[in-house]
């Protein structure tokens, strides 16, 4: 009798074990947030402000949405974000319609279209 109380006991425990694990799991996929950068106006001129007051975490997501026939988003480096050019080689996003995940540290996108990144359609987002 003891034996069987004592096996129930341990499902019980098993149960919650595997409900704690489900319950940190979830935690865990909650934290990845999405933005969408420059909210219900999308990605255009004067967005270097748009990331000021949030914080945002490595796997978190932005959406950049845009007429791709004019914007884009490139992925750049610090030294191209300051200059407005983009290194040989970078990456370019062009669906207007891009999700692009942020990698822990300092994450720079300009638009390379001509004189947008100058019209300060760039954006520097800190990732912890
Ligand atoms: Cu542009």
């Amino acid at each position: 009798m003891s034996l069987g109380r004592g096996s129930a006991m341990g499902t019980a425990a098993a149960v919650l074990g595997l409900g704690l694990l489900f319950l940190m799991l979830s935690c865990e996929v909650a934290q990845a947030a999405t933005y969408t950068v420059g909210d219900a106006g999308g990605w255009a001129f004067n967005m270097v402000g748009w990331p000021n007051g949030k914080s945002f975490k490595a796997g978190d997501t932005l959406v950049f949405n845009y007429d791709p026939k004019a914007h884009n988003v490139v992925a750049v480096d610090k030294a191209g974000y300051d200059s407005c050019n983009a290194p040989p080689g970078s990456k370019v996003y062009s669906s207007g319609q891009d999700q692009i995940m942020l990698k822990k540290g300092q994450n720079f996108f300009i638009c390379s279209f001509p004189g947008h990144c100058q019209a300060a359609m760039k954006i520097a987002v800190a990732a912890a």
